[in-house]
């Protein structure tokens, strides 16, 4: 009830009446009252005025189950929800409830992380109260080999999030990052527990700078938040909603053939690194050549000082430009 009260209240243009409340959800006046006054706890600003009813005047950035689910239109891509005021890595939390049993599309988001982690034991900077952290748990039947792909997914997902919830004009740099601008704005870190022919989960870790108005100093000269681009403040239940839909639409279109050819062209068309000289980070030899795109793999084409396509399946690419490569 309180989750649709909210939606009602965000969806009403003028005062929402108590009578109509309390005849939509068959309760009194006093459960209506009792769940504004939650509302307000929780630090919902909401007027209510006599013969008139109730009105919301804010909008705060609050990441509850509320605010998310009431904004949520998906089958099963963050329908089991759990939103946590703390914790050490999402990533972990997700992995634990998944296999206890946990639904495929279970989301774990937090407000702060204790210690967020990157790629190779590298670490995710992650104060309290500004930005999203979360995991998405899946159960795929694919089998492994084809389990990076889902990290390109979600990164066009937060890419097309961001365009749509803060009408930044947000890429993505193969393969785990978005950036705004030349700074990174999100991270993507999959991790998956499987056999060498059977997976038996994939989580997947986003953290998306929202609402920091600064940022530690070691990170300072390759980090944004959508704050810094825009100038305003967004709110992070609204991209959160909004990532999981884009993500679940395009996961569906992903299983249909287990690999990414529905969805390469809208990629390539959003990602920074096109037509652009990368550096590849391979242990045995770093190279550079011109990136061309992705193929439906999710391998990046790289064409090299000889004029072949080199297909770059992981590791890292670095981009002229971006972060500290100038
Ligand atoms: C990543 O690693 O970019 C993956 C980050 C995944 C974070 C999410 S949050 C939810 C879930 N739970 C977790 O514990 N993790 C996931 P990598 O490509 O290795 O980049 C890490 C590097 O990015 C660091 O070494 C810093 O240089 C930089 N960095 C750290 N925090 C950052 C931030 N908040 N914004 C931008 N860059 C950051």
């Amino acid at each position: 009830m309180k989750t649709k009260i909210l939606s009602l209240l965000r969806e009403g243009q003028d005062y929402v009446s108590g009578q109509e409340l309390c005849d939509y959800f068959g309760v009194s006046r006093t459960a209506v009252w009792k769940v504004m006054n939650q509302l307000k706890e929780e630090g919902y600003e909401i007027e209510a005025v006599k013969n008139k009813g109730y009105k919301l005047l804010n909008q705060p950035d609050i990441l509850s189950v509320n605010e998310i689910a009431g904004r949520l239109n998906t089958k099963w891509a963050g329908r089991q929800l759990y939103c946590l005021a703390e914790t050490d890595s999402t990533n972990i939390d997700a992995k634990r409830l998944i296999e206890e049993g946990a639904p495929n599309g279970t989301l774990v988001i937090a407000d702060k992380q204790n210690s967020g982690r990157g790629r190779r034991g590298r670490s995710w900077s992650s104060p309290k109260g500004t930005a999203i952290y979360m995991s998405l748990a899946l159960k795929p039947s694919f089998s492994p080999d084809r389990a990076s792909m889902v990290t390109l997914i979600m990164a066009l997902a937060v890419a097309k999030g961001i365009r749509e919830a803060a009408g930044l004009r947000a890429c993505i740099k193969w393969p785990n990052d978005v950036v705004l601008g030349k700074k990174k704005v999100c991270g993507i870190l999959t991790e998956m527990n499987a056999e060498p022919d059977y997976i038996h989960s994939v989580v997947i870790g986003t953290g998306i700078n929202v609402n920091e108005r600064e940022f530690p100093a070691e990170i300072q000269g390759i980090a944004t938040s959508l704050f810094l681009e825009k100038g305003e403040t967004v709110i992070r239940a609204q991209l959160v909603a909004s990532v999981m839909e884009y993500f679940e639409e395009d996961y569906e279109k992903f299983l249909v053939r287990e690999d990414l050819s529905e969805l390469s062209e809208e990629y390539n068309k959003l990602l920074i690194n096109k037509d652009k000289r990368v550096k590849v980070l391979d242990p045995k030899q770093e190279w550079e050549g011109t990136a061309r795109g992705i193929n439906e793999k999710g391998e990046l084409l790289v064409e090299d000082d000889k004029g072949s396509l080199v297909e770059v399946y992981a590791g890292e690419v670095s981009v002229r430009g971006l972060y500290s490569y100038v």
